[in-house]
């Protein structure tokens, strides 16, 4: 006898009869006929979701459902209709006065349509526009629990998270693989609230103020006149800024080295940066600072590698993380933190915690495992989900707080700001990828894109209206606490402490931590990018910072710049280098990796099938690279000779010694000849050249063994020849486990 719910029975009985009628065949049902390759022209069930992926979250932000089914998608529908539920009968012809006539004001769906189309682009983000984001779980291991009363760090407990990783510099569509600090903005959908950890694959910021934020960003950008470069720091207007402004000089270095060309988004560390506050239980509070480790190791590109791949792939990154997940290679870190005593001074071992320009050694401050991220869903809808989700450091839960670090302060203000122009209003938490896990009962109200349908009339406190809900929660009930720190009864002033004035120190530090080709990497990065500068001065001005950081880096990007090396100012810091900051020496396991095998669609391919199988089995992909696309001997060819290039495999072994095929280039013909050599596809010479320059393991048996030595690569490090390819397949793994085989880059420098 409830009114409303018998008109809804009635409503749904009657949609139920209009589907059976309205409801088509299937095509591809059982018993119908297959597949095919011309335009459907009849209506059919919605694809089914991808492997494992569920649509955006569908409850309401006061967490009922919307009723909407899980795989909602609007084209996946049976009839074409306008927004507002309106069968077409045609969307491909507009309204026009006769056939060869204008088109006609009244075409509501025309207008519609077009109107929309118009609109459909939002404001990239002013920085980190670039990225690429998935979604995962977060499984604590409960050994954060003495420092945070935080739920989702204690044991054992699973929390959703959406990861975007991002580029700084370049616009949305710019590439990957640019010489650049990579985002590691990572959403915790907690019980107690969302987390935002927004952080960075490089632990230190160019400034130590966020009043510095627009100046750096505006010198790093393009230049104001041309719009030009894009997405690079190699020009005027950066190194003017980083040579005046000398406490962004660390970041700088870590940009200049490996770091700032990762090999994928899967091997790059993340740091929280700042350091925060945490409160446990009993009311004690700890000063941390938070650390992504990759399972995979810390890796890099090589130079020459992420300048070819701007070109041949400029979504190398992005495809490499969702080749991962869906490959079932699930991109993993732990998280660590570093733990401080939360002191009156905010130091350790005379470090400044509040300074972003500084890190914490992790010899001096062990990075001690508090969980496990696996990424392993991409995403359904690129815009609704990575273009839409909206970071913000505030965004904490009960058990993490903030500090005084002037550039955590300020961000706290910005990335709020940021959306409402971004996102258009201030009701972006609604918007699904935003949508916290936590039930929601704020008195938030109306405002742009408002979806909410909010029932109640009381939208304030106290009230009695709405019986005087919604209570503030107690300690009891997990409330967040703002941890009363003492606020200084300073002046006001617009200043820095003294220690902020260091900004040497810690770049010699990195620099001394270095193994000799990882220096020689950033003595050749220094040397480009300001070879790339017009302004003399510009370059003479950062050369004597680098002096100030150290003077064999000095001297020798003075040597490539034709330049005399100006002296130190003063002593150099006397630091002790950090081993852990370098990527090399260690060794990793390579799930993942790609790895290229060259055959020879006329010779004996054996051993290549069971080369293919150990690939996979040791986690890896393998791609066949033959001279035409299709099948070869039954096995599927992945890349041809005009698709494949050095720089998308990790390794790359040839079965065969392919002949030139008719197209193969004329002028690589021309330099094979050159060398002598035109009995083997000059694009398989190149594939060698490349990566072996790029000091890749190579590895080849039978006639890819005459191809190595014909190259003259045979005999070097890192070059395998055997008998059979799953002996020459062990020995390259065991280079991989290195990510590089470094002997083969010269270093000038020790
Ligand atoms: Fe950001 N930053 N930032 N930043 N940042 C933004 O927020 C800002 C800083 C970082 O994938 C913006 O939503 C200021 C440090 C990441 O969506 C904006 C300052 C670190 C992302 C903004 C900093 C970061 C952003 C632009 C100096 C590493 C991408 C769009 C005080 C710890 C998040 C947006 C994503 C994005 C401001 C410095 C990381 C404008 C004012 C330090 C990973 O709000």
């Amino acid at each position: 006898n409830n009114p409303a719910r018998a008109v809804k029975a009635a409503v749904e009985t009657a949609a139920e009869k209009v589907t059976d009628v309205l409801t088509p065949e299937v095509p591809g049902a059982p018993g119908s006929a297959p597949p095919s390759i011309e335009e459907p022209t009849t209506p059919r069930d919605p694809l089914p979701p991808k492997k494992e992926q569920g649509a955006p979250e569908t409850r309401t932000p006061t967490g009922a459902e919307t009723g909407a089914p899980a795989t909602a998608n609007g084209q996946q529908g049976a009839y074409l209709t306008t927004a507002q539920g309106a069968r077409l009968r045609d969307t491909d012809h507009s309204l026009k006065a006769g056939p060869r006539g204008p088109i006609l004001l009244q075409d509501h769906h025309f207008r519609e349509k077009i109107t929309h189309f118009d609109h459909e682009r939002i404001p990239e983000r002013v920085v980190h526009a670039r990225g690429a984001g998935a979604h995962g779980v977060f499984t604590a291991y409960g050994t954060a629990e003495r420092v945070t009363r935080a739920g989702f760090l204690k044991k054992g407990k699973e929390t959703p998270v959406f990861v975007r990783f991002s580029t700084v510099l370049g616009s949305r569509g710019s590439a990957d693989t640019v010489r650049d600090t990579r985002g590691f903005a990572t959403k915790f959908y907690t019980d107690e609230g969302t987390f935002d950890l927004v952080g960075n694959n490089m632990p230190v910021f160019f400034i130590q103020d966020a009043i510095k934020f627009p100046d750096i960003i505006h010198a790093a950008k393009p230049h104001p006149d041309r719009e030009i470069p894009q997405a690079q720091s190699a020009h005027d207007t950066f190194w003017d800024f980083v040579s005046l402004h000398t406490e962004a000089q660390h970041h700088t270095i870590w940009n200049m080295s490996d770091r700032g060309i990762p090999r994928s988004y899967r091997t790059m560390e993340g740091f929280g940066v700042h350091t925060f506050r945490m409160l446990n239980e009993a009311g004690e509070t700890a000063l941390v600072k938070f650390h992504w480790k990759p399972k995979l190791g810390v890796h890099s590109l090589t130079w020459e590698e992420a300048q070819l791949l701007n070109g041949i792939d400029p979504d190398f990154h992005r495809r490499d993380l969702y080749d991962a997940i869906e490959a079932g290679a699930y991109p993993e870190w732990e998280l660590g933190i570093q733990v401080f005593p939360d002191t009156p001074e905010e130091t350790f071992a005379g470090i400044d915690l509040l300074d972003p320009t500084k890190i914490v050694p992790e010899e001096l401050a062990p990075v001690q495992a508090i969980g496990k991220l696996v990424l392993n869903r991409t995403p359904t809808n690129f815009f609704a989900e990575v273009e839409q989700v909206a970071f913000h450091l505030g965004h904490l839960p009960p058990g993490i707080d903030v500090t005084n670090d002037p550039l955590f302060q300020g961000r706290l203000f910005s990335y709020l700001d940021t959306q409402l122009t971004r996102l258009a209003g201030p009701n972006f938490h609604q918007i699904p990828i935003n949508r916290p896990h936590a039930p929601v009962n704020d008195m938030l109200r109306d405002g742009f894109h408002q979806d909410a349908v909010h029932a109640g009339v009381a939208p304030y406190r106290p009230n009695s209206l709405d019986g005087g809900n919604p209570f503030p929660a107690g300690d009891a009930e997990h409330a967040f606490v703002d941890v009363p720190v003492t606020v200084s009864e300073a002046p006001k002033v617009r200043a820095n402490p003294a220690s902020f004035d260091d900004h040497y120190s810690q770049a010699r530090l990195f620099w001394l931590s270095m193994s000799p080709v990882e220096k020689e990497h950033i003595i050749r990065a220094y040397t480009f990018e300001l070879a790339k500068c017009y302004r003399q001065e510009i370059r003479e001005r950062q050369l004597r910072a680098l002096a100030d950081i150290d003077p064999v880096l000095c001297a020798e990007v003075a040597t490539g710049l034709g330049l005399p090396a100006p002296q130190p100012s003063g002593p150099l810091a006397d630091v002790a280098p950090s081993p852990a900051l370098s990527q090399v020496g260690r060794e990793w396991p390579a799930d993942g990796r790609t790895v290229g095998i060259v055959v020879d669609p006329d010779a004996d391919l054996a051993d290549v099938a069971e080369v293919r199988l150990a690939v996979f089995g040791a986690g890896m992909v393998p791609l066949l690279i033959a001279p035409h696309g299709g099948t070869v001997r039954g096995t599927e060819v992945q890349r041809t000779f005009a698709t494949a290039r050095s720089v998308e495999f990790d390794a790359l072994l040839l079965a065969g010694a392919p002949a030139p095929a008719p197209d193969a280039l004329p002028a690589r013909d021309a330099k094979a000849g050159a060398t002598g050599d035109r009995t083997v596809d000059p694009r398989v010479l190149l594939l060698v050249e490349e990566a072996w320059r790029h000091a890749k393991a190579i590895g080849g048996w039978g006639p890819g063994v005459a191809v190595l030595e014909r190259t003259g690569v045979a005999g070097t490090p890192g070059v395998v020849t055997g008998d059979s390819g799953s002996e020459v397949l062990d020995a390259v793994q065991r280079l991989m486990a290195a990510h590089r085989v470094w002997d083969r880059f010269p270093a000038s420098v020790a």
